[in-house]
């Protein structure tokens, strides 16, 4: 099947693309059905010398049939979908992991800040760290996220993690994930915010524990000097 997403990179992120697949299956399949009949009935209908053409009247019950067919076909399809999705949905945005790791996220018009608790592992105290743009995790962690804005709705966008979270200002919106492989992966403010929308660039950098441990040290020791 067309594989055209981004790579994916969390727990969670083959499950949502199992989902858009098993969508794509089906729409492809109607698409395939109904353009091929058009393309069908014009070969087969068309203009031929000597042959002309026939007025029919429709039949009303055969048509309803038609239309009832596909609404059940359509529902019962709707509900294998909502069910296959809302498994999905309550692990990526409704059972939360109390997590190995919190970050605050802020975002701001047109910035995205992020805040480490520290060794003492409260936030608004001293050792709180604060980093620009790069989110930095640790691999195989679950990460939670406590979104926040400073000004006016933004959305938090890891395509790669498969993660979108809108963030309200005025409220701390929770969002988790956990990273499979390492590397540097896109983050984008997915909800147009202002007129530098489109800088609103950030990247999550997934490593190694010893790595991000090193990092986090680094980071701390340049900090509190
Ligand atoms: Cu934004």
């Amino acid at each position: 099947m067309l594989k055209n997403l981004p790579q994916s990179v969390s727990t969670f992120s083959g499950d949502i693309d199992g989902i858009l697949y098993f969508i794509y299956a089906i729409v492809g399949f109607f698409f395939v059905a109904t353009e091929g009949y058009i393309v069908y009935s014009l070969v087969r209908y068309r203009r031929k010398d000597g042959v002309k053409a026939r007025y029919e009247t429709g039949e009303t019950w055969r048509e309803m049939r038609w239309i009832i067919g596909i609404v059940i076909v359509v529902t019962v399809l709707d509900f294998v979908i909502d069910s296959k999705g809302a498994g999905v949905w309550a692990k990526v945005k409704e059972n939360f992991p109390e997590g190995d790791v919190r970050i605050k996220v802020v975002a701001q018009q047109f910035s995205w800040t992020f805040v480490y608790p520290g060794a003492d592992g409260q936030f608004d105290t001293r050792d709180d760290l604060t980093v620009p743009r790069v989110l930095h995790v640790p691999i195989h962690s679950k990460i939670r996220l406590i979104l926040t804005s400073k000004d006016v709705i933004h959305s938090f966008f890891l395509p790669e993690v498969r993660l979108k979270q809108d963030i309200l200002p005025g409220r701390q919106i929770n969002a988790w994930f956990e990273a499979t492989r390492t590397g540097t992966f896109n983050l984008f403010c997915s909800e147009l915010c202002g007129l530098g929308h489109t800088k609103m660039l950030g990247s999550l950098e997934v490593q190694e524990p010893a790595d991000y441990e090193r990092w986090l040290a680094e980071t701390t020791k340049e900090q509190l000097e």
